[in-house]
């Protein structure tokens, strides 16, 4: 794909760091269920966390396609170290940079673009996932203060998070019109982190619960206007979405990396696995399939960066690369046979974290009802 001397070189330099600093360490952050602490200080020094945002906030002041790269490269190796790079820009970073008032940013938002706080997107809950507008959390006005009670559930990197966006409704029978927007710090009262999940893959990444008992949030803490966080989520995930397609073909690239590796040093009967007709079928569709998705991911990251709609785009991406980054993981495996079931290879790694591409910031099946709905009208 023809991006350009910016783009080639933009990802030379995060393959570097990728490959030096990050591969080294992914199978011990997987089988130790490490949260990657230094790479996360490392990816902030090479200001990674803000590659789409304005300098003034401390960004870098590119794009989203370069996002996009940024997170491919990364997940290529370990998923994660992505998950954390795309879930602290998209979902912790985005929702401040287009809703908050200019003090909400000074404040919260440079932090994080900086790396000098983690973030985290307060969304789904226990009886409210796909259906994002059957919100339960409330958030009641008094005085000075919103008092917000509630349970969040399945949060990437809430318990180490130290600003969270969150949702909370007036009234639940309002529905999405009900529904609000707040920031919330680490420490604020009545807010404390729940238990962590245990999950297939990602398992470097914290999953966790987010609970709020009158918990009391500074009215100045409301992000956009009352009755409107609803669409500031919508928005957040749309181009959240972007960066999830993007780490779903950074996994299957890295699965066909170890199958292009594995079957060039691997021979049967005397013969190199790689010139084997059988194998160079495999090997080709997992290509294609994850070369395909990658002109998705990116069509929609162009399509955001020139400002035109990019909803559709960014669920097929997603839901593309996923569904591709899938089989590639899966099929990598059958091409290293038993091997490719033990530790001591990165496939089986590959596939547990490609998993959660399917279903985080929206389902497959979500995916396809925001395609569908934009392909033949609501
Ligand atoms: N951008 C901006 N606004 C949007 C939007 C988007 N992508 N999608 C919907 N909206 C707006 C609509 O325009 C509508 O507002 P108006 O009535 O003023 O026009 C409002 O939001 C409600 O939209 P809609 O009726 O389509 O909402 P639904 O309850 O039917 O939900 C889906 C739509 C299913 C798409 C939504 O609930 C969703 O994305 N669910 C998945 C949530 C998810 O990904 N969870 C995982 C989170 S992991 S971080």
């Amino acid at each position: 794909m023809i991006l350009g001397e910016k783009y080639d070189q933009f990802r030379k330099k995060v393959q570097e760091f990728a490959r030096n600093e990050v591969a080294v360490r992914a199978c011990e952050i997987d089988a130790h269920d490490e949260f990657p602490w230094d790479l996360v200080k490392r990816m902030a020094e090479l200001g990674l966390f803000g590659l789409y945002v304005p300098e003034e906030y401390g960004g870098a002041g590119l794009d989203v396609l370069t996002y996009a790269i940024a997170v491919e490269e990364v997940g290529r190796v370990c998923g994660s170290t992505g998950i954390f790079l795309a879930a602290h820009s998209s979902l912790g970073v985005y929702p401040l940079f287009i809703a908050g008032t200019e003090q909400q940013k000074q404040k919260y938002l440079i932090p994080l673009v900086r790396g000098e706080k983690i973030g985290s997107f307060g969304l789904t809950e226990p009886n409210a996932g796909s259906d994002a507008a059957g919100t339960e959390t409330t958030a009641r006005l008094e005085g000075d203060h919103y008092v917000v009670n509630g349970t969040k559930r399945f949060i990437t990197s809430g318990g180490v998070a130290d600003i969270i966006v969150l949702t909370a409704t007036k009234d639940p029978q309002l529905g999405y019109g009900g529904i609000s927007a707040f920031i919330v710090e680490k420490g604020m009262c009545g807010f404390s982190a729940g238990k962590e999940e245990d999950k297939l893959g990602l398992r470097g990444s914290i999953t966790s619960e987010l609970v709020f008992e009158d918990c009391k949030i500074p009215k100045e803490n409301l992000l956009g206007k009352e009755g409107e966080g609803f669409k500031v989520f919508m928005e957040t995930l749309d181009g959240g979405r972007i960066s999830i397609g993007a780490l779903a073909l950074g996994i299957g690239q890295g699965a066909l990396d170890a199958s292009i590796q594995f079957t060039r040093e691997q021979s049967r009967k005397g013969k190199p696995l790689y010139t084997m007709q059988e194998i160079q079928d495999r090997i080709a569709e997992m290509a294609t399939e994850i070369q395909a998705a990658r002109h998705l991911v990116y069509h929609a990251a162009q399509l955001k960066d020139q400002g035109q709609p990019y909803t559709k785009e960014a669920a097929m991406g997603k839901y593309y690369a996923s569904r591709v980054g899938m089989k590639a993981t899966s099929t990598a495996i059958n091409l290293h046979g038993m091997l490719g079931l033990t530790r001591n290879y990165a496939v089986e790694r590959f596939l547990r974290d490609e998993k959660l591409m399917e279903i985080g910031e929206g389902t497959s099946e979500i995916q396809k009802i925001v395609i569908a709905r934009q392909v033949l009208g609501k």
